[in-house]
């Protein structure tokens, strides 16, 4: 958890280290001018103050998730051409409730999508500070069959996720075939024989992430073992004849905090952002008290993380 708040911690220090442009002297003379300014375009406008133009709306990646009938949806990033920015701090609280105003006011409807394509649509109902973000709910129309972890994206774009959605459950003989790899995974990262049949598995996802018809698949994994170590896998595998391939191992070692809780990381979903023909792959990362939005994007044929966002902690 330490990881999600240093990122507020290091807009304060460049804040704090930023040295001031501006002489006091200065200083006076340019508040003087900006309230001479201000004045003018008062006047200019008769006696009320310009109001503030609403602001352009921006490209936003939301998470969408659905229990009892009920959508809950949190904010990922801001797209900003092919670019992924944050929407604002943890430490940011206006910025966070303008957000909220803004993109989640009551009725707004946002498209869904699922395995990379249209799934339907989602409607803003509310939205409440949480411990250090804000979540929304929603009422979700929806025709992909989310709950529990089985997760969906929603986005105010017209031109994201336009391909056919491609994600379901992996047949009986691809579940046997990546569970293969996943064990040899474990073994090679020195793994009890004893230990293997203990292993969990989270989620197990096949989705076709570039396009070509053919499906690849997309695990998390546990093993907890009492007092020693915790082993998560994070897998992404394609299939190869009748085995499956590795593209991506996210394999973690670590001894469990006395507060036992655990980290892990959790597909969500797929959306092609940059229009390359590959859906990057949105996923939460737990962690001791709280959980992050990871974004992992193929650079040069190989996984890699490329943004992270605060979920919440409290
Ligand atoms: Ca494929
Ligand atoms: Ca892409």
């Amino acid at each position: 958890m330490a990881k999600l708040f240093r990122y507020g911690q290091r807009r304060t220090d460049s804040l704090r280290k930023t040295p001031s442009l501006f002489t006091k002297h200065q200083k006076t003379s340019l508040t003087m001018l900006l309230m001479l300014a201000f004045v003018i375009v008062a006047a200019a406008h008769g006696t009320n103050p310009p109001t503030p133009t609403p602001q352009r709306e921006k490209t936003v990646l939301l998470t969408v998730s659905v229990e009892s009938g009920e959508a809950a949806i949190d904010v990922v990033a801001i797209l900003d051409g092919k670019q992924l920015r944050h929407p604002y701090t943890d430490e940011q609280k206006d910025a966070q409730k303008s957000f909220g105003n803004q993109y989640w006011s009551p009725g707004k409807k946002y498209r869904v999508t699922f395995g990379g394509g249209d799934a339907g649509t989602v409607t803003m109902k509310s939205w409440n500070e949480g411990c250090n973000n804000i979540h929304a709910q929603g009422t979700p129309d929806i025709t992909a069959k989310l709950g529990g972890k089985v997760m969906a994206l929603a986005t105010n774009s017209e031109t994201l996720g336009k391909r056919a959605g491609a994600r379901r459950a992996p047949t009986d003989t691809e579940r046997a075939a990546v569970l293969a790899l996943m064990k040899n995974i474990y073994r090679q990262r020195r793994t009890p024989a004893s230990l293997i049949a203990g292993i969990k598995v989270t989620n197990l996802t096949a989705t076709d992430l570039d396009g070509d018809g053919q499906y690849e698949f997309i695990g998390s994994f546990a093993l907890a073992a009492k007092n020693r170590f915790e082993r998560d896998l994070f897998l992404i595998a394609k299939q190869q004849g009748n085995a499956m391939r590795a593209e991506f191992v996210k394999f973690q070692a670590y001894q469990p905090p006395p507060e036992q809780f655990l980290w892990s990381i959790d597909f969500v979903d797929q959306l092609d952002l940059d229009g390359d023909g590959v859906g990057e792959v949105f996923a939460t990362a737990g962690g001791f008290d709280g959980y992050s939005y990871v974004i992992f994007k193929k650079v040069g044929g190989r996984w890699k993380e490329v943004y992270d966002q605060i979920g919440d902690a409290c």
